[in-house]
């Protein structure tokens, strides 16, 4: 079998942030070929951008339990979805569309249960399952929203990840202006001071909620690359584990 690959593609770098909806088409279709290059044992989640984050917002998700938000902003997430399942088809992959709605239980907003035997079975066929930032039901409050960072750091351990690439649209996490080649727990405290606010509607915490997913997966001894999806050619290196941006590690 070959090695595993979860690829995050941020939703800053897949759709406009503070438009309803707007995907950034051409992003897409460079992203995704870049991604169908190299498609074996690659497991993608893309973030929701403006199609989850903007009615999220609007519905007060996720702190309300409200059935119409839920649905809408559901459904609106989908269809970016289908936009990066038929693009990254056009690329030359076999990619299937996960809704994290239907397969994943949250307990007090963190995820308990992913139903991964389906996501494993298409790996081994040489399908590419893509997930997404997503709205899910949640044991102890009714709904809640799972960010696509938190699938991440969930489905690396649960598939024994060999290569965790996260896409964004900034170089990697940035310090005085630097961007730092490494982070662990350890500078945690330095840092998050200067870490950037998402450049748009975001209901799931940035870059601070995503080097927070990464350390937890780090504690658990898979090391994660923060990289720029926006400029060309790194998320393929990224993807063969070369060093593009900042890699989030274990404190040894
Ligand atoms: O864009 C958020 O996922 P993210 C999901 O990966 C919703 O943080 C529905 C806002």
């Amino acid at each position: 079998m070959s090695m595993i690959k979860i690829l995050k593609i941020g939703g800053s770098v897949l759709t406009d942030k503070n438009r309803p909806a707007c995907a950034r088409t051409e992003e897409i279709e460079r992203v995704t070929r870049e991604a169908a290059a190299s498609s074996s044992g690659l497991v993608i989640v893309h973030g929701a951008g403006s199609f989850g984050h903007i009615p999220a917002k609007k519905y007060g998700l996720p702190e309300k339990f409200d059935p119409e938000g839920l649905r809408e902003t559901h459904t609106s997430v989908v269809r970016l979805n289908e936009l990066v399942v038929s693009a990254l088809s056009r690329a030359g992959a076999d990619p299937v569309p996960v809704h994290p709605l239907s397969c994943v239980l949250l307990r007090g907003g963190r995820i308990e249960t992913v139903c991964t035997e389906p996501i494993s079975e298409m790996v081994k066929r040489g399908l590419v399952p893509v997930l997404h930032g997503d709205v899910a039901m949640d044991a102890l409050r009714g709904s809640g929203i799972v960010s696509g960072d938190q699938l991440v750091s969930y489905l690396a351990r649960a598939l024994c990840a060999d290569v965790v690439a996260v896409g964004t649209d900034v170089d990697g996490v940035i310090f005085n202006g630097i961007v730092l080649p490494r982070v662990t727990r350890a500078n945690l405290s330095m840092i998050t001071g200067s870490l950037g606010e998402s450049t748009g509607v975001d209901v799931t915490g940035g870059m601070k909620g995503k080097l927070l997913e990464l350390l937890d997966l780090a504690d658990a001894g898979i090391v994660s690359e923060i990289f720029n999806a926006r400029i060309e050619g790194r998320l393929e290196k990224a993807l063969k584990g070369e060093s593009v941006g900042t890699k989030v590690g274990r404190t040894d």
